[in-house]
């Protein structure tokens, strides 16, 4: 990629990797916004602090989840949802920050996706032996958006399968900075992320915070 010649992030150089069609995974991507992007975190997790959820299958999550935009990802007992209302504050959920809507529109536009406009931001927060099952991500109705994962601290192993369950996961280290834009047919894709390992990172700390940006409607 010609573009990379040209660029210097930090020590870490900016790449571009298809990983499936559709699916890009940009290293690195998110570092120039990282001084804005942490301090707009602490702002979101004041406002609307990270719970452990609760499956449809009656299973505590080992993840610890927020929202921030207009609409934000739950489940409880009776399903998974996107819902305008942080049922533990009974507030909307903070608003999206420009830093965020930003960032996530300019990683779908490298990936490939113009004119991405992203409802949803989920939250994921990881410690050490957190996880997340292999699983599709098949709530929001319009499949034509892409998903902008940002991956932020502790390193962690990403698990990308196909479209079936049983397909044999492919294994990504996403490291702090990483962006991953995951749209046309790899968008239902099986994916999952492995017991998160044990570690210290200068910024985070003992955790891993992921991003997700969607389209919901
Ligand atoms: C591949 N989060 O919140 S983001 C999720 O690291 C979720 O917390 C993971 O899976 C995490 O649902 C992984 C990467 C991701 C997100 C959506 C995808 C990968 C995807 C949709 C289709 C294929
Ligand atoms: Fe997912």
């Amino acid at each position: 990629m010609a573009a990379d010649l040209f660029e210097t992030v930090g020590d870490a150089r900016p790449s571009r990797e298809t990983i499936a069609e559709g699916a890009a995974l940009l290293r690195g991507f998110a570092r120039p916004f990282e001084a804005e992007l942490i301090p707009a975190l602490r702002t979101i997790v004041k406002q609307a602090p990270f719970r452990h959820l609760i499956t449809p299958g009656g299973h505590r999550m080992s993840v610890a989840m927020t929202n921030c935009g207009s609409l934000g990802w739950v489940s409880d007992p009776s399903g998974y949802r996107y819902d305008p209302i942080d049922p533990d504050t009974a507030k909307p959920w903070p608003p999206l920050p420009d830093v965020l809507r930003k960032l996530a529109a300019s990683a779908a536009a490298d990936g490939g996706f113009h004119g991405f406009a992203p409802e949803a931001c989920l939250i994921n927060r990881y410690v050490p032996g957190a996880k997340l099952s292999l699983h599709q991500d098949k709530d929001e109705l319009d499949y034509g958006a892409p998903i902008v994962s940002v991956s932020l601290g502790l390193p962690a192993i990403f698990l990308f399968g196909g479209l079936k369950r049983s397909d044999t996961p492919r294994r990504y280290r996403l490291e702090h900075g990483d962006v991953a834009v995951w749209g046309g047919s790899s968008r239902l894709f099986y994916h999952g992320v492995a017991p998160l390992a044990d570690g210290e990172h200068g910024v985070l700390g003992r955790q891993r915070i992921n991003l997700t940006f969607r389209k919901v409607r």
